[in-house]
């Protein structure tokens, strides 16, 4: 079955551009034994292995938030789909490449998801992650076009469908990470009813639960960008939720020096986060921000069971016709509506434990030599 994969990427990525046969060959067989090994080592699996699957659109928070994910040593990440959201969908593609390629994983496949929102919006771009959605850090132009090239192996069939057929191959033991709209999640699930019901767990940075928008008044950015998607999936993905909304990274803020301090170790992760973090990092002081983890205080949630010290868990909703309102989340508290709870809503975090897995990011040797010495 991995083969068979593989064969048909290669053979897509043929069809779509040229590229040196034997380059072609040599990265085929790489990824075919590390999948294989991957597929392999089943019972083998560490106590506590988890596998996810990210849907970001990297921006520098969910870039970092990958990177979190690729340094835990008891984590394996089966794929990253990519949804239009921080910047346009070619941009956010070639971030998603360039990321893997900083941190030596391009074994990781990264597949091109849905550019616009189920009703055809085109996301809006971001002040913050800057025009090209990483700070606008210039690619050497070697390395941009190498990079480029890389992009043949991003699949580009219908955007849900890698969801599926991950979730297929790993039924029950696939956790899924959302970090930004949720447009090709919705999509997944209208096309086969069954989808999160294969899915271990899905952890949602989005929404917000007291009524604060980092985009409009009431509204936070991913559920904004397509509020139907968000609406389809709170009320029928049919598996444990778990939401990260806008309001818990305000109160969870961390300080530039710290993360500046952090990007001083001596790796190639750490320069790149520091480098894509400087317009962000000046921006954020020119409003008197301070470091506001969004996408890695949901990874961190995910990667650590005591990262979340508080939580309720409530029915939630969208609100998908407000004038002012429009993608805000709607949380049934007083149990009006009578509906089953769908959604566990994190309000307390344990401020070390979220450091300690951002930190994660900038020092990947110090977590994974266990995992290094079993590839
Ligand atoms: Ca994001």
């Amino acid at each position: 079955m991995v083969f068979s994969y593989v064969a048909r990427t290669f053979a897509a990525s043929q069809s779509r551009q040229s590229i040196a046969g034997r380059n072609c060959i040599r990265r085929i067989k790489r990824t075919f034994s590390r999948t294989a090994f991957t597929m392999c080592s089943e019972e083998e699996k560490p106590h506590g292995h988890k596998r996810f699957v990210i849907d970001a659109d990297p921006g520098v928070d969910d870039t970092h938030a990958i990177m979190m994910a690729l340094a835990h040593p008891n984590v394996e990440v089966a794929g990253i789909t990519i949804v239009g959201g921080n910047c346009d969908i070619d941009q956010i593609v070639l971030n998603a490449v360039r990321v893997l390629k900083t941190c030596n994983r391009l074994d990781i496949p990264v597949y091109r998801g849905s550019a616009v929102s189920l009703l055809g919006e085109i996301p809006q771009k971001s002040e913050y992650h800057m025009l090209d959605g990483l700070g606008d850090v210039p690619l050497f132009r070697r390395r941009a076009m190498r990079i480029r090239r890389m992009l043949v192996w991003c699949n580009q069939s219908m955007p849900c469908k890698p969801l599926l057929r991950l979730s297929q191959w790993y039924r029950g033991d696939l956790t899924l990470i959302a970090l930004g709209p949720l447009t090709n999640i919705a999509m997944a699930i209208r096309l086969d009813a069954e989808f999160g019901k294969r899915l271990k767990h899905c952890y949602i940075m989005g929404g917000n639960t007291e009524g604060q928008g980092n985009i409009t008044t009431s509204a936070e950015f991913n559920f904004h960008h397509d509020p139907e998607a968000a609406s389809i999936v709170l009320n029928e993905l049919q598996c444990p939720i778990t939401q990260v909304g806008w309001e818990v990274t305000l109160r969870n803020m961390i300080s530039w020096d710290w993360f500046d301090e952090a990007c001083k170790a001596d790796t190639r992760e750490a320069r790149f986060l520091r480098l894509i973090h400087d317009k962000p990092e000046a921006f954020c002081k020119k409003q008197e921000w301070g470091f506001i983890p969004c996408d890695q205080t949901a990874m961190a949630v995910a990667l650590d069971d005591g990262v979340a010290t508080g939580w309720h868990s409530e029915y939630a909703t969208v609100e998908l016709n407000g004038k002012y309102t429009r993608g805000q989340m709607v949380i049934d508290f007083r149990k009006v509506l009578k509906r089953e709870h769908n959604c566990r809503m994190v309000t307390k975090i344990d401020l070390d434990r979220l450091r300690s897995c951002m930190g994660m990011a900038m020092n990947p040797g110090s977590n994974k030599s266990g995992k290094r010495k079993a590839m």
